[in-house]
This record gives structure tokens, C-alpha cells and sequence, in this order.
């Protein structure tokens, strides 16, 4: 039974906001499965018990004020309790916890302590792991904190599969860097588009290692079905060392590419030089 609802309900188990949104929809179903239980019982004893017979005369009933104001009454509870239900839980789906204990210490801050503002929830100490989504037709790029340049560009960034460490609340700054473009990994959480010339926020916390699977959720071009997201979750410890080996490689490749720009530029003058 649990699986055949899973079927009806979203997937979670990557993040808490995923789970409360999956707890949110099992509620809603559980009272749509009472409710269309004793709709359809009734619908099948009435056909059963009342089927007609030859000659009979069905009982002519016009109104039943205690009828029809109690299902009124019923309908609007219904709707109190899931309305209530859904107002109590958007809170813990909105705003961001702290990063457990065993979280990333130096990624949590990303070498800055950020914000809040009203489209951007961070967790109560301020701290999150900051990573920008760019979504562009036809790839993800995430880009993380911390340049390799003194003159603050050369950020380490990664395509396609994002890597985070588990216990650390990631913050997620979706922009689109052409056409409407949305960010979906179904375990960490809700759908977020990414639109030109518009920032959008969400975030996630992963508790044990492990690889979540999403693709762009918005037709943005003949490429779309290629637009596929990874996000690998991996302990703290494991991620530092992926992102200094990252930026590593990102300013050795700098550094190759202003010895080629030089030495271009020594053969053909400097003004000939994209970049000098
Ligand atoms: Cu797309």
C-alpha cells in the first residue's frame, strides 16, 4: 500500500522541505481517500439497494435543509483542516534550518556570512553553503564560492552535476543566462524557474551522502531533453578536497591560457589579442 500511494504522492527523502511537501500531499490524499470511499459506497449501495424494479415509483424528494447544510458545513471543515495543516507546515518549507553539527564549517559560510531578504530565506545563523544555479540552453552551471583570480573572477564552477557536502544547508541563487529555464530535483524539494534578468531562491540540506536526480522542468528549446541535473551530496571533508582540487585545475587553466595569450601575443602584437 505505501508504495502504491508513493505513486500518487511526490518523491522525497533527499531534503526536509521534500518531506513536507510529500507529508503535505499525504494528508490531502488520506482525506480524499475517506471521502471518495464513502461518496462511492454510498453511490453503490444506493444502485444496488434502490435499483428499479417494474412499474416502481421512485420517492419524489424535493430539498433536505439538515442534509444540505451539514455537507456545506462538512466541505468547509475540510477545508479549514487543510488549509490550517498546509499554513503550519510552509513555514519549515520556506525557511532553511542551520547546517547540522557534522556540516561543512568552512563551506557553510562560503567566506562570507549573507543575508536575508524577503525572496531569500537563509537559515537562522545566517549560514549557508551559497551556490549559483545558471541554467542555459542546454546545460546547468553551479558555481561556487571562492575565486582562484585576485581580481575576484576565476570562480570554481562545475556543469551538469552539482556536488555538495551532506549536513550543510545549500542555498540555491537560480538566474537563467538566456530563456526560461526550471530547476527541479524532485527529492530536495519544490520546482524553481530560472528567468532572465530575475533571481530565485530555494535551498536544501542532505543528510547522508548519495545522488539525486532532476531535469530542466520548463520547454526552453530544441535541447531540453538533454538538460539533466545531478546533485552528488558527499561528506564535508570530501567536498573541501573536491573544491581545492576544482579551483586548482581552474587556475592552472588560467594560468595556460594567459601563457598562450602572452605568447600570441609576442607573435602577432598585443592589439591583435583577444583578452591581453
Ligand atoms: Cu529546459
Amino acid at each position: 500500500m505505501p508504495s502504491l500511494l508513493a505513486f500518487f504522492t511526490p518523491i522525497s527523502g533527499g531534503s526536509p522541505n521534500a518531506n513536507q511537501i510529500d507529508d503535505l500531499y499525504k494528508i490531502t490524499l488520506y482525506i480524499a481517500l475517506v471521502i471518495f470511499v464513502l461518496v462511492e459506497g454510498a453511490l453503490v449501495y444506493a444502485l444496488v439497494r434502490f435499483r428499479a424494479r417494474k412499474g416502481a415509483v421512485p420517492a419524489q424528494i424535493r430539498g433536505n435543509t439538515r442534509l444540505e447544510v451539514g455537507c456545506t458545513v462538512a466541505a468547509a471543515i475540510i477545508l479549514i483542516a487543510l488549509a490550517s495543516v498546509t499554513f503550519a507546515k510552509l513555514a519549515s518549507i520556506k525557511n532553511p534550518p542551520n547546517s547540522g553539527p557534522a556540516g561543512d564549517a568552512t563551506a557553510q559560510t562560503g567566506g562570507h556570512l549573507m543575508y536575508a531578504s524577503t525572496e531569500r530565506k537563509l537559515p537562522p545563523n545566517g549560514k549557508a553553503l551559497d551556490i549559483q544555479v545558471i541554467g542555459r540552453q542546454y546545460i546547468w552551471q553551479y558555481v561556487y564560492p571562492g575565486q582562484t583570480e585576485s581580481d575576484g573572477l576565476g570562480a570554481p564552477l562545475t556543469y551538469e552535476k552539482m556536488v555538495v557536502p551532506t549536513e550543510t544547508t545549500v542555498s540555491l541563487d537560480i538566474v537563467s543566462s538566456d530563456v526560461v529555464h526550471s530547476w527541479w530535483i524532485p527529492a530536495l524539494g519544490g520546482k524553481f524557474q530560472a528567468v532572465p534578468g530575475y533571481h530565485n531562491y530555494t535551498w536544501f540540506k542532505i543528510s547522508k551522502p548519495g545522488r539525486y536526480h532532476g531535469q530542466c522542468a520548463f520547454l526552453c528549446g530544441r535541447g531540453h531533453a538533454r538538460m539533466l541535473a545531478d546533485v552528488e551530496a558527499v561528506p564535508p571533508a570530501q567536498f573541501d578536497a573536491w573544491l581545492a582540487s576544482l579551483k586548482q585545475q581552474i587556475s592552472a587553466a588560467n594560468g595556460a591560457a594567459k601563457e598562450a595569450r602572452a605568447k600570441l601575443g609576442a607573435q602577432t602584437g598585443a592589439g591583435q589579442v583577444e583578452n591581453p
